[in-house]
């Protein structure tokens, strides 16, 4: 508590304010004595680049930044121009500050390399990203988000980062987290002891713990499906989204699909409920990409005492074979999660 009083009327004239980012991450920081303190400097790379990037996507509808960038990504999906903005400046961010060995990112076919300036290839962390999630959804002004994943690589340090550091599974993250351009611009994180919300005052560019220990209720009533792929569904899926409409109980529940992942999964863990992107005639493998989608979104939602499956098993413990897969996702309140695994083993 800070107290500063005048002395006529001993009101305080500064009440308390909340944490700062910077703030948290070294009170955390003294909770890991023998780091090295290279995580929390990846997490202060990233609040970097998110303000940066907040700033290009408020502004987006004012100057030529919008609108695709003439190319596309290995997804064949068109790049914004935005997506290319994104990317550089985090990887721009991440590689001055030589903090990670290498970076693999939705918009980039490979991974990156990233060399010490003494080539010394000493860095301990590779981090993975969606460096904007939902772009297609910038030029109607919906909101959009960066989802970051980081683990430590599994190949000698000194030698340079190989596929194998960054195909590890989920449950051996360090830290996960994403960036929410919305109404207002948040950094939710976790290093695996509990999931912390920032909101950004953009006035002074100051991140303020907004969230403390967000949780996920046990249960929901919000299904966030996209439901014109219905007939393309499997149909535990089928299932599922009628087990969502009927009249009983507390159903039926609510449908809000944003049609941005990190949107959807906001609303969820804050109210409760269910984020399905199954597989279907037209993705058969799904849509999201398991390495720097599911992944973190799953690290951060079992942290904040949710679910995340492929429909049949736990998302992070998926062994990756490449680096752009997907995989069917199941996100959210742990028993709506078990339900639609319910309807979904009955037709394994
Ligand atoms: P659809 C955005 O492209 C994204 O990866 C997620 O953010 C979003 O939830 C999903 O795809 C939307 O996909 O096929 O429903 O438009």
């Amino acid at each position: 508590m800070i107290n500063i009083c005048n002395r006529k009327n001993d009101m305080p004239i500064m009440k308390h304010r909340n944490k700062t980012l910077g703030e948290f991450i070294i009170e955390k920081q003294e909770e890991f004595k023998y780091s090295s303190g290279e995580l929390s400097r990846i997490i202060n790379a990233i609040r970097l680049a998110a303000k940066v990037v907040n700033y290009k996507v408020n502004k987006a509808g004012l100057v030529d930044i919008v609108g695709a960038a003439g190319e596309q990504n290995i997804q064949g999906e068109d790049q914004q121009k935005l997506d290319v903005y994104a990317n550089e400046v985090f990887i721009q961010t991440l590689t001055n500050r030589e903090i990670v060995c290498g970076i693999a990112s939705e918009e980039n076919d490979d991974f990156i390399a990233i060399h010490g300036k003494a080539g010394d290839d000493n860095s301990k962390y590779v981090v993975l990203m969606d460096p904007l999630d939902g772009s297609s959804n910038i030029d109607v002004n919906v909101s959009v988000g960066t989802i970051f994943s980081v683990f430590r690589r599994v190949t000698p340090m000194g030698t340079p980062v190989t596929l194998e550091d960054f195909l590890q599974p989920g449950d051996q993250q360090v830290a996960a987290g994403y960036v929410i351009y919305g109404t207002s611009t948040m950094l939710v994180y976790t290093t695996g002891h509990g999931v912390n919300g920032f909101t950004l005052n953009p006035a002074i560019g100051t991140f303020y713990l907004s969230h403390p220990n967000m949780q996920y209720s046990k249960d929901g009533k919000i299904y966030s499906v996209n439901e014109g792929n219905y007939i393309h569904f499997p149909q535990g899926v089928k299932d599922y989204i009628k087990y969502c409409q009927m009249e009983e109980g507390d159903r039926p529940y609510t449908s809000r699909y944003i049609g941005s992942l990190v949107s959807d999964f906001h609303r969820n863990m804050i109210k409760g409920g269910v984020y399905i992107y199954p597989t279907s005639s037209k993705a058969p493998n799904g849509k999201l990409r398991l390495l720097y989608e599911c992944n973190p979104m799953a690290f951060i939602a079992e942290q904040a005492g949710g679910k995340a499956s492929d429909g049949y098993g736990r998302i992070m413990e998926i062994q990756p074979t490449e680096l752009h897969q997907r995989v069917p996702f199941f996100c959210g309140s742990q028993n709506m999660v078990e339900k639609a695994e319910e309807f979904m083993a009955k037709y394994k």
